[in-house]
């Protein structure tokens, strides 16, 4: 929590943990139990959460900004016809429109935060293959230090194939977010994750439980293709995992979340040191390129425009727009981004847009054939 005394070091900035996952992997539960660990803390430190999964009908905690809010995802199938997964895309882009508006409300809480949570759609690729995924991603780690926790449902992913394309898919959202990356291996409850990381400290064990997993040799007892295709990937995965943190979790018992935000503070300080310069440079080459990008339009336009002068000076002078005609500006009104917490009775706009929720319940699949 924010310090008042005058002579205390400043406030360091909140970190924002970006919770994704495969369909459930347990992200939900995963932010509910960050969120009440948070809360436990002497002094309790509540986070700033926001959902960004439009389908979801119940969330176990109370989200700052909730984008089901924003856009009503049936409606967005019914008006666009589009299936599930087109609607909750179509429902992420609409919002992200209002990202700014977000934007602005999670600094205004800068101060008083120290952790920042997004919980993301089901559908993993929803979030990390789309623009509107990259547009939030890019604009929450540009203004704070940003951290990918990324979840593993770990009694699904005992088997070697299986494990290896969950890293492979953390691998290309690692290369594609170039945030710190933490690897969460959620419900040891269940099963307990040291299997996971004996593998990911030495790809030989790795190799051997690849070998002993049925289906490893052909019947002429060479190794199958699929078999020798893992065993290489399994060295391009070695260089992978000595960039990240492993952690267990359980978010049901609650097991392992300290040693997550030992592992989110250890993250902040690669942002700052790796992950921060390298932002400002893709920035400042980006700006660059757009700056000049501009500047090659704009001597396009002109020359046009001195071409078009000289051959038909008349003409030109009646060239010009309507002062009286309607400025063609945004309409902003219809939807804006609530903060719940602003609000000065909490639940009261809740309460309307789940009446509005709960009148879609009715809503029905268009059956097959
Ligand atoms: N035993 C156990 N179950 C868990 C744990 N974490 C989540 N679950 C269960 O896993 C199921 C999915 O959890 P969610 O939190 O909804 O998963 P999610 O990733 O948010 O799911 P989607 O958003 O629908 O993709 C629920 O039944 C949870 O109770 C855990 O640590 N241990
Ligand atoms: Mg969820």
């Amino acid at each position: 929590m924010a310090t008042s005394t005058t002579d205390a070091p400043p406030k360091k900035k909140p970190v924002t943990i970006i919770t994704i996952g495969m369909a459930g992997a347990g992200k939900s539960t995963f932010v509910q139990r960050i969120n009440s660990y948070l809360h436990s803390q002497n002094p309790p430190s509540p986070p700033y959460i926001l959902n960004l999964d439009p389908a979801v009908t119940h969330l176990p905690f109370e989200a700052n900004i909730d984008i089901r809010d924003t856009v009503n995802y049936q409606e967005v199938m019914k008006q666009y016809n589009l299936g599930p997964n087109g609607g909750i895309l179509t429902a992420l882009n609409l919002f992200t429109t209002k990202f700014d508006q977000v934007l602005e409300l999670v600094e205004k809480r800068a101060d008083t935060v120290d952790y920042v949570i997004l919980d993301t759609p089901g559908q993993i690729e929803i979030f990390t293959w789309s623009a509107s995924g990259a547009i939030i991603t890019d604009a929450v780690a540009s203004s704070l230090p940003t951290v990918v926790a990324y979840i593993i449902d770990t009694p699904r992913t005992t088997a070697p194939a299986t494990f290896m394309s969950n890293m492979l898919y953390a691998c290309s959202i690692l290369y594609k977010t170039k945030l710190p990356f933490i690897l969460v291996f959620n419900k040891i409850d269940v099963e307990p994750h040291n299997f996971a990381i004996d593998w990911m400290h030495d790809f030989e064990a790795f190799q051997e439980a690849l070998a002993t997993h049925g289906g490893a040799r052909d019947s002429e007892g060479e190794p199958t293709y699929m078999n020798s295709l893992m065993n290489s990937m399994s060295l391009v995965l070695d260089e992978f995992y000595r960039n990240l943190k492993a952690v267990g979790v359980s978010s049901v018992t609650g097991q392992g979340i300290k040693e997550f935000f030992d592992a989110v503070e250890a993250s902040r300080e690669e942002y700052e040191k790796d992950y921060l310069p390298e932002l400002e440079r893709a920035r400042a080459v980006r700006e660059q390129t757009l700056q000049a990008a501009k500047d090659d339009s704009m001597n396009r336009m002109m020359k046009d425009l001195e071409l078009d002068r000289e051959r038909n000076p008349n003409a030109a002078l009646q060239d010009r727009w309507d002062p009286n005609e309607d400025d063609d500006e945004d309409d902003d009104t219809d939807v804006n981004i609530i903060d719940r917490s602003d609000h000065p009775w909490p639940g009261q706009y809740i309460d309307m847009t789940r009446a509005r929720r709960h009148d879609d319940q009715g809503f029905t699949w268009p059956r097959p054939g």
